[in-house]
């Protein structure tokens, strides 16, 4: 008998005969080297989310890297996804620090950067609360959306009139911008106001460098050096903090106890009560009510709120002009079920498949975290087979999860009929591997809303325009930039008006 039989025998007559437990082993590690860990193994030209999904084939679905000084577990299947986000999610509910994170929202005081602690707990509850009074069975939401739906459709038509391709990305974002603006601050932004293109100048500043990985988040030592990158950030992100003040400021001056207008006004009131409240446990220091925390977490939700809609909505535009087919095919369902009397509403969602479908399909293929945010264990435990040290950094490759040929045929394929049942007429989810808004304790707070105006914004558009490629033009790249949110790039759009798809002037909803 050779040896490493004897001993695997031994070791399982032993386990058989003792009752001992096998110690779970720790996963598959990247090669690493002291100080640079792993950097050598993760050089590479790929977007980090499509290495680590290469990797799996030398090193399995789970395996480990030295990042720096930090030990990260990367996840690439749906199940072990589930058992860090669901079945462990509070054990993984940790975060990293990071030095652009920790930039970005003063030490870890919001929602989506900052670690699991009662504040934390304490802010999300406040906002699941606020954005829960804005829900679906409020019509007010849907008003708001359909009034930015009309004014993109009415700056469509101008440059149609004009016959100019336009670059949307400008008047997503400001549509966007004020339904999250309305939200958070009662405010919204017209054409042309100043500080929506500060907004926009400092969006992009941040969502660059932002957790991504970066060198200085690795080797927090580089800081010392002079880099432009941090620069930038800083700037940008003092540009955001003087706004968000500006904003929370004018709320302090016209707050009232009696009606609570939005987020900042929920955020306040819950200040306000915990300064005058002897007993409940929100008086307690480590709740943390401070500015600063307030600012953080309504700026979480600004920021998320912006960028994540925005990007979808962009590549959603980019893949109906790449599958035009699938354009005529909401546009056919839009005709049908809906018309051209009337706008699309909410309650058309029920009705409008198809459309549904193409959304959900443009989340799985181009979803906007690939990697999601870092989670970190926050204390030993396992994962699958295999042993996880308190402390480690798990990455849940989304990618992976979106694009496996194991859970989805062809995966690089746009095609939202893999969404629609056989018959053609109801909405199924084909495979378990798919998180487009995470899950768990740290779930997207704002999934609700952004399927609202998804929903809005796309059934507008394609009821009034056909999009296509300016003469001329190239198609738009399938490629993303990755950074905190995986962007497309730039480009422009012909926006044709369809018959009959005058928008309706007088209409109320
Ligand atoms: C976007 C730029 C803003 O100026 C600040 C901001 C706040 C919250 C971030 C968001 C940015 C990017 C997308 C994030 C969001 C919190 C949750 C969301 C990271 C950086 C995602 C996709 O997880």
């Amino acid at each position: 008998m050779c040896l490493p039989v004897f001993f695997t025998s031994f070791t399982t007559l032993a386990v058989v005969a003792l009752g001992l437990k096998p110690q779970p082993q720790e996963p598959p590690h990247l090669p690493s080297l002291p100080l640079i860990g792993s950097l050598l193994s993760l050089w590479s030209p790929l977007a980090p989310y499509i290495l680590f999904k290469q990797l799996q084939r030398k090193y399995g679905h789970i395996y480990s890297l030295k990042m720096g000084s930090h030990h990260v577990v990367v996840v690439n299947h749906y199940k072990d996804a589930k058992e860090v986000l669901l079945k462990k999610g509070k054990t993984f509910a940790g975060r990293p620090r990071t030095v652009t994170t920790d930039i970005l929202t003063r030490d870890g005081k919001d929602i989506a950067f900052g670690n699991f602690s009662a504040t934390w707990k304490f802010h999300r509850k406040i906002v699941h609360g606020a954005l829960c009074m804005f829900g679906e069975s409020s019509v007010s939401i849907e008003k708001i959306i359909c009034a930015e739906a009309k004014t993109l459709c009415s700056v469509l038509s101008e440059a149609a009139s004009a016959g100019h391709s336009l670059d949307l990305s400008p008047e997503l974002t400001r549509a966007v911008t004020n339904v999250i603006c309305f939200l958070c601050f009662n405010s919204s932004y017209s054409r042309g106001d100043p500080e929506f293109e500060t907004m926009l100048e400092y969006s992009q500043g941040i969502v660059d460098p932002v957790a991504k990985d970066s060198l200085v988040d690795i080797f927090p030592w580089l800081q010392i050096f002079p880099n432009a990158g941090l620069r930038l950030l800083r700037k940008c992100g003092s540009t955001r903090d003087a706004l968000l003040q500006k904003k929370y400021d004018q709320h302090k001056v016209d707050y009232s106890d009696h009606v609570q207008r939005d987020l900042l006004d929920a955020l306040l009131r819950a200040k306000r009560s915990a300064e005058n409240n002897n007993t409940a446990e929100i008086r307690d220091e480590s709740v943390g009510l401070s500015d600063d925390h307030i600012l953080m977490t309504v700026g979480d939700i600004f920021g998320a709120g912006v960028e994540t809609t925005t990007t979808v909505l962009k590549w959603a535009i980019i893949y109906l002009l790449h599958y035009p087919q699938v354009q005529r095919l909401i546009q056919e369902e839009l005709d049908t079920k809906v018309g051209s009397g009337r706008s699309p509403k909410l309650s058309d969602r029920g009705n409008l498949p198809y459309l549904e479908a193409t959304i959900r399909e443009v989340l799985r293929i181009r979803p906007v975290a690939p990697l999601l945010i870092p989670h970190v264990a926050l204390s030993d435990t396992s994962l699958g087979d295999f042993a996880i040290r308190k402390g480690s950094r798990v990455i849940i490759n989304l990618w992976s999860l979106h694009h496996d040929e194991n859970e989805w045929k062809n995966p690089e394929l746009f095609d939202p009929g893999r969404f629609i049942d056989s018959k053609g007429t109801g909405l199924i989810l084909p495979s378990s591997s798919y998180l487009p808004f995470g899950a768990g304790i740290r779930v997207c707070l704002g999934e609700a809303l952004a399927k609202m105006e998804l929903f809005l914004f796309l059934s507008w558009i394609l009821q009034h325009f056909t999009l296509s490629v300016p003469p001329g033009d190239e198609l738009p790249s399938l490629e993303g930039k990755f950074g905190v949110v995986l962007q497309p790039a730039k480009y422009k759009v012909t926006a044709t008006p369809r018959q009959g798809g005058a928008i309706n002037e007088g209409e109320t909803l």
